[in-house]
């Protein structure tokens, strides 16, 4: 693979300087109009990629299965399933990706399989099958389930399964049975399925659920939370430290191959403590390459709490680990729908997306969220995700933030000629790729001329980061700095002005900016902030 720049070391740290997309092909573009968005509509929009300037994709799950949790519930992870295309499309997409640059990273869901995988087919067949210690069996207790385990998705973790009369544990859906991570034949059968797609030329993967994958192996009963018995806290069933075992094995099969890397889902509840997803991030070389911390999504538009969030993250990362950032996934409320609706919310995108992009650690963006796509609306006979199935009218479930990309004004927002999976965002005729390309101020543009810069500025792409304003009067700034490179980041995250005045004899000149042309220059960092500005400078001299 040739590299279009000096970002990436030759390829070996193109995980720590590249941006990732994060693709749900079920909802990007679809090739053959049925409706559903497959792997050719991906490669068609390669070009597209390519324009916006990001390194990666990541592809949630296209693999063969029941869809029963949308490709998170696995039958066949050799295969691709039938409404995504063929393996040779899979192969054709990795090729011409990789003649962009573009590295591609595939979901790997190993907590649990489908229930209609032939691993688990065979597994609830008897006791005494060979594949029956694949999966989690126990007798109940006095007729009822083993121990007091919660699903995710609600109820018990434990289904009965009359033709053994035993139960099975499933930490999301009852057609999601976990694997048994303590069976070596299991692990075997799992890393060999993982060297099918390395061999392919995938360059890495980004894990389900990693911090679930070992249990107790005496199934205590998990403590209530805040007294209340319906919350658990899950401290037997999930962020068990044995995890770290098949991780490291994992990774040292990683480590076999080529610039390859791992980045872990990292997933508790209650959120908002970083710790957990540092602790996967090992001494760089034998855990995680990367591991998400989600405390940003679930944070107030606040200055002060978004630097001590970013603040706290930065802290826990270990000596040789690496950050990254997101703003939003497949299962969360999107970002741009978390930022309120008046007038402020578009202005607020920018803020964070300058945020998101010039901070130390890999960025990672959401579909649609570099057009400022928000959650859309699903009337109730179009929900499909189980979540929203099981608890609407409380919570409509993930379906809202999962809609066909917006690509222009015409028919089903270009996303499809077919009536689309699920309904397009009534907004798609003024949020589109089309028509943002074109308007010079849109959020579009302005991602892409961050992904610009941060792939010409060694201090932003892997530079240190020194916090100066922390959050102050509603302004967060920083220092990136890379050898004698500096880059100065102001951030408003308010609606008043905002005077910085910092005397360092230095000159400076616009990079970035949400308000201000890139002729302009300072002497001091001396600025009076707009209201919702974010300005990116570089210093180009002493005074
Ligand atoms: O998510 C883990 C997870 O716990 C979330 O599903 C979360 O609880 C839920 O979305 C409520 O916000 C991963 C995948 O990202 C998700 O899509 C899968 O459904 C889940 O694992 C099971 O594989
Ligand atoms: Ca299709």
């Amino acid at each position: 693979m040739t590299d279009r720049n000096i970002a990436h070391d030759n390829g070996r740290t193109w995980w720590k300087h590249g941006v990732v997309y994060q693709i749900y092909p079920r909802s990007f573009y679809d090739s053959n109009n049925d409706g559903i968005g497959d792997i050719r509509g991906i490669t068609g929009k390669l070009d597209y990629l390519a324009w916006l300037g990001v390194d990666a994709i990541w592809l949630s799950p296209i693999y063969s299965s029941p869809m029963h949790d949308f490709g998170y519930d696995i039958s066949d992870y050799r295969t691709v399933d039938p409404i995504f295309g063929t393996l040779a499309d899979f192969d054709e997409l990795l090729k011409y990706a990789h003649r962009k640059s573009i590295r591609v990273i595939m979901d790997l869901v190993i907590n649990h399989t489908s229930h209609m995988h032939p691993w688990f087919l065979e597994s609830r067949l008897s006791k005494g099958n060979p594949k029956r210690d694949w999966y989690i069996w126990r007798d109940g207790n006095d007729g009822k389930e083993p121990n007091n385990w919660m699903s995710v998705f609600g109820g018990s973790s434990w289904t009965f399964d009359p033709v053994t009369s035993q139960y099975y544990l499933h930490s999301f859906l009852e057609e999601q049975p976990d694997l048994n991570w303590r069976n070596p034949e299991l692990r075997k059968a799992v890393f060999s399925d993982i060297r099918f797609w390395l061999d392919r030329g995938v360059d890495g993967f980004r894990i389900d659920v990693v911090n679930w994958f070992m249990k107790d192996r005496f199934f205590r009963d998990n403590p209530s939370l805040f007294g209340i018995k319906k919350l658990q806290r899950h401290i037997f069933d999930r962020n068990r430290d044995e995890t770290q075992g098949v991780i490291r094995e994992l990774r040292g099969l990683i480590n076999t191959y080529e610039n390859r890397m791992l980045v872990g889902e990292v997933f508790s509840l209650p959120p908002g403590d970083p710790s957990l997803s540092a602790r996967f991030l090992g001494d760089g070389s034998d855990s995680l390459h990367l591991a998400f911390d989600f405390s940003l999504i679930y944070r107030f538009w606040n200055a002060r709490m978004y630097y001590k969030c970013v603040r706290r993250w930065m802290k826990k990362i270990p000596d040789g680990g690496w950050p990254c950032h997101v703003l939003s996934n497949h299962d969360q409320r999107r970002s741009a729908s978390r930022y309120g609706h008046d007038d402020d919310g578009p202005k607020r995108e920018k803020i964070a997306a300058a945020l998101l992009l010039t901070m130390k650690g890999t960025p990672f963006i959401y579909y649609g969220e570099e057009i400022g796509m928000r959650n859309g609306q699903i009337p109730r006979d179009r929900i499909v995700d189980p979540l929203g199935k099981r608890y609407r009218p409380f919570y409509a479930g993930r379906d809202l933030q999962r809609t066909p990309m917006q690509w222009d004004d015409t028919l089903n927002a270009g996303f499809s000629e077919s009536e689309p999976w699920l309904p397009v965002n009534s907004d798609y005729r003024k949020t589109n790729v089309d028509i943002e390309k074109n308007d010079r101020h849109s959020i579009l543009r302005f991602y892409r001329a961050l992904l610009e810069l941060r792939r010409k500025k060694k201090s932003l792409y892997s530079g240190e980061w020194k916090p100066v304003i922390k959050g102050r009067r509603g302004v967060i700034a920083y220092y990136r700095t890379a050898g004698d490179e500096t880059v100065f980041v102001a951030l408003n995250f308010t609606a008043k002005t905002s005077h910085i005045h910092i005397r360092d004899h230095a000159q400076w000149k616009v990079c970035v900016s949400t308000h201000r042309s890139s002729r302009e220059h300072f002497t001091d960092l001396d600025i009076t902030l707009n209201p919702h500005e974010a300005t990116i400078i570089e210093r180009i001299g002493e005074l």
